[in-house]
């Protein structure tokens, strides 16, 4: 189940300018009459049973419910990308059902993906709101449930800041994808939407400037790292997997704005390329730049400007030199 199933990339029919006409029915627009997603969001009401009642299936309308709505509509905003980009049908590629809890536990400051599901925190309302408010964070959970699906790195160590990383690499791309922002319009912030109005940050995470999302007094300043030179050895965080998946965020952020454009055209098809092809959960960074600019070789050609961008982007943040 972990094994990574190789699948031709299909262009974006919604935003590629390449996407050649094609008699009467497209591959493309066959596939999306038959892939679809399928959404169950339910509501733990402030405990932590999981999954909680079920509160809204595929194709019911809208409830009273903000964090159900987000939650229905960022899962969906999801699968859509995943699908639309890069040919996905879903976590798992066999059209796995999506299911997410809102309102679990109570004051939650987090979201996580369980192996199985979705979970979202309300926030404690003084320091962070509730986690269904950033499309990146939903896109980012849902992607650890790819990852677990392709190439199941491990969550320690370097394999679990790509782990991080990867997840902030799909989530972003959800946003930028969903809002039609490109490279140069994007935040790159992870969590834009989730600090209580007082807190000194911009969101969760920078790609594009790790380490200065925030600094408040009752956050401390964002630790994230954007180069080896900072990279940090510790036993907290299974060995620091949000602060040194900086560094791969800040090579992804570099790529992207090299190349510039939509984001999650290129440089997500390199990097879903990496993700699906011969990766070891074991992957560490220069493996995993390896990996990417096979990736970029295999689909625009050793001398392409693309090849260059990857190169270059590892270089600039010490993984390769
Ligand atoms: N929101 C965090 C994450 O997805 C929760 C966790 O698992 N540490 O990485
Ligand atoms: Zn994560």
């Amino acid at each position: 189940e972990r094994m990574a199933r190789q699948r031709s990339l299909q262009p974006d029919p919604t935003t590629s300018p390449t996407a050649s006409p094609s008699p009467s029915v497209s591959r493309s627009e066959a596939r999306a009459t038959e892939e679809a997603p399928n959404r169950l969001i339910h509501d733990a009401k402030n405990t932590t049973d999981l999954p909680g009642t079920q509160v809204r299936k595929e194709g019911d309308p809208p409830t009273d419910d903000t964090a159900v709505n987000e939650a229905y509509d960022g899962l969906g905003a999801t699968w859509e990308l995943w699908n639309a980009a890069y040919g996905r049908n879903s976590l798992d590629d066999r059209g796995l059902g999506l299911i997410a809890t809102v309102h679990y536990g109570t004051n939650y400051d987090n979201a996580f993906w369980d192996g199985t599901q979705m979970v979202f925190g309300d926030g404690d309302g003084e320091i962070l709101l509730g986690f269904t408010r950033s499309l990146d964070v939903i896109g980012h959970e849902l992607a650890h449930g790819v990852t677990q699906y392709t190439s199941g790195l491990n969550y320690q160590d370097q394999s679990g800041a790509l782990n991080e990383h990867v997840s902030d690499v799909f989530g972003i791309l959800v946003k930028q994808r969903t809002l039609g922002q490109s490279a140069e319009q994007s935040d790159w912030i992870i969590g834009a939407e989730l600090l209580a109005p007082g807190v000194q940050g911009v969101g969760l995470r920078s790609m594009k400037e790790p380490g200065t999302a925030y600094d408040d007094p009752r956050l401390g300043k964002d630790p994230q790292a954007g180069h080896m030179d900072g990279y940090v050895v510790t036993d907290d965080d299974n060995g620091g997997v949000h602060i040194n998946s900086g560094i791969p965020n800040k090579a992804f952020h570099l790529v992207a704005t090299t190349l510039g454009g939509n984001a999650w055209e290129r440089p997500g098809a390199i990097w879903y390329g990496a993700i699906t092809g011969d990766i070891k959960a074991d992957c560490d960074f220069p493996t995993f730049a390896a990996l990417t600019e096979t990736a970029a070789e295999s689909l625009y050609g050793a001398d392409s400007p693309e090849v260059a961008a990857v190169r270059d982007a590892w270089r600039a943040v010490g993984v390769t030199d």
